[in-house]
């Protein structure tokens, strides 16, 4: 920075568009770069160019709140995000490109009953399905969280579920590592690139029109989380899915005092430290449907005033910033991953609050799906569950009111 950026190598390259790829996805957030990427890594597929309307990773990936944890109940869930956390482990390493995993371990709060018993019945399902969470005692949430207080006249803590590999990563590095590799596998990565039209013949995809001009394709990729519902219009289906401002917010920097991330699903809060010293928030998702990037103002004062019972040194913290994204609800809260009515079209989509932590898991599983049609990951999140009343119901795992 001192020199001015003067040079510095550039990460990726920045081509024009080509007339026409193999593959095409449209969305270079984390989960459409990491399918691009496996497509290359594990499949020799590279002539794949990643478009994306704005700025890579400027849209939910760039705005969440990097929690990673494979703390869900069912099985096909638990499968896809314990691979993603599994390959977190060496993301660094396989993309020769620090994304800061932390795995300091993630604990759910159990304030009720209920809680107690739905958190109890998870640690019993992620043992058998090999993942390793345990239900910890009040006193042992206290040794972990020392400015904990346990005792809230409305919600004292009774325990909670504990997953002590899951964590935190950089979430701008996940995208822009993932980016690194795929320009260096020869693939395209185009920015400012607004796809606004899919072409289709005889029922298959031929293409796709932009604001730089038509591209044709063999395959294409939808991965635009809360736009999904647009491309799926352009491409003549319909989806099961609402789109929906999800906020969360820092303080000024403090000192360190906590470092697990905590989630207090009952009273609709969560929160971590960063490096820098910020304390990381986030509460619920907007209570209707929109497209607005910053949230309900109401938001910021109930989560806080959530937390603060749970925490009270947070009371007289200032805060910094604040921002939001537009996330991808499904009805049963589980992501799809799916051919779609159009042949050569597939979509990736309804991660809603929680996809972060499942990029590496989604992009694997989905550029197996796009290479061969089908990938054991990805084969119980079809759009035909939603036909067939096959929910993969993941409503409390979700974490996130909504
Ligand atoms: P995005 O990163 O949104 O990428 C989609 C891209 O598609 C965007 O860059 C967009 O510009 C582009 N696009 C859209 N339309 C077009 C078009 N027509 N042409 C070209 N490009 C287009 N998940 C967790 O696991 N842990 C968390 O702690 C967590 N916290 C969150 C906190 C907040 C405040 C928010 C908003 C989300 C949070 N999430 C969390 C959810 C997570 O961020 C998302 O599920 C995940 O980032 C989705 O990634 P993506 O690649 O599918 O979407
Ligand atoms: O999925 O763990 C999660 C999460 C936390 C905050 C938003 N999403």
């Amino acid at each position: 920075a001192l020199r001015n950026h003067m040079g510095w190598e550039r990460a990726w390259a920045s081509p024009e568009p080509k007339k026409k790829y193999d593959v095409i996805i449209v969305g270079a957030g984390g989960h459409g770069l990491a399918t691009a990427y496996y497509l290359g890594k594990n499949f020799g597929i590279t002539n794949v160019a990643v478009l994306e309307k704005g700025w890579l990773g400027g849209g939910n990936t760039g705005r969440n709140t990097t929690i990673i944890r494979s703390n869900y109940l069912q099985d096909a869930s638990a499968a896809i995000y314990e691979k993603s956390r599994s390959l977190y482990e060496t993301l660094s390493q396989d993309l020769n490109y620090n994304i800061m995993y932390s795995p300091r371990g993630v604990m759910m709060l159990a304030q009720t009953q209920h809680e107690v018993r739905g958190y109890e019945r998870t640690a019993h399902a992620n043992a058998l399905q090999g993942v390793t969470t345990e239900f910890i005692s009040p006193a042992r949430v206290k040794e972990l969280v020392p400015i904990i207080n346990l005792e809230g006249p409305r919600y004292p803590v009774l325990g909670a579920l504990w997953q002590a590999r899951a964590g935190t990563a950089r979430h701008d590095a996940v995208a822009w590592g993932y980016a690194r590799a795929c320009s260096a596998m020869g693939m395209d990565i185009i920015q400012k690139c607004e796809v606004t039209g899919i072409s289709r013949d005889g029922g298959r995809v031929t293409g796709v029109s932009t604001n730089r001009g038509d591209i044709a394709c063999d395959k294409l990729g939808i991965v635009v989380a809360g736009h999904s519902g647009h491309l799926a219009d352009m491409a003549g289906f319909r989806l099961p899915i609402e789109s929906v401002a999800l906020q969360a917010l820092v303080s000024e920097p403090i000192k360190p005092c906590m470092d697990v991330v905590v989630m207090a699903n009952t009273v609709h809060g969560y929160m971590s430290q960063s490096d820098k010293g910020e304390m990381v928030i986030g509460g619920g998702a907007d209570g209707y449907n929109n497209f607005t990037q910053r949230g309900s103002f109401h938001h910021i004062e109930e989560t806080v005033r959530a937390l603060v019972e749970t925490f009270p040194m947070i009371s007289r913290l200032k805060m910094l910033r604040q921002w939001g994204g537009i996330v991808d609800m499904t009805g049963d809260r589980s992501p799809i991953l799916s051919k779609t009515p159009v042949e050569g079209v597939f979509i990736n989509c309804g991660w809603g609050t929680g996809g972060f932590k499942a990029i590496p898991g989604s992009g694997w599983g989905f550029a197996e799906l796009m290479a061969k049609g089908h990938s054991p990951l990805t084969s119980e999140f079809g759009l035909e569950r939603f036909r067939e009343g096959r929910f993969i119901d993941e409503s409390v795992a979700a974490g996130v009111a909504h």
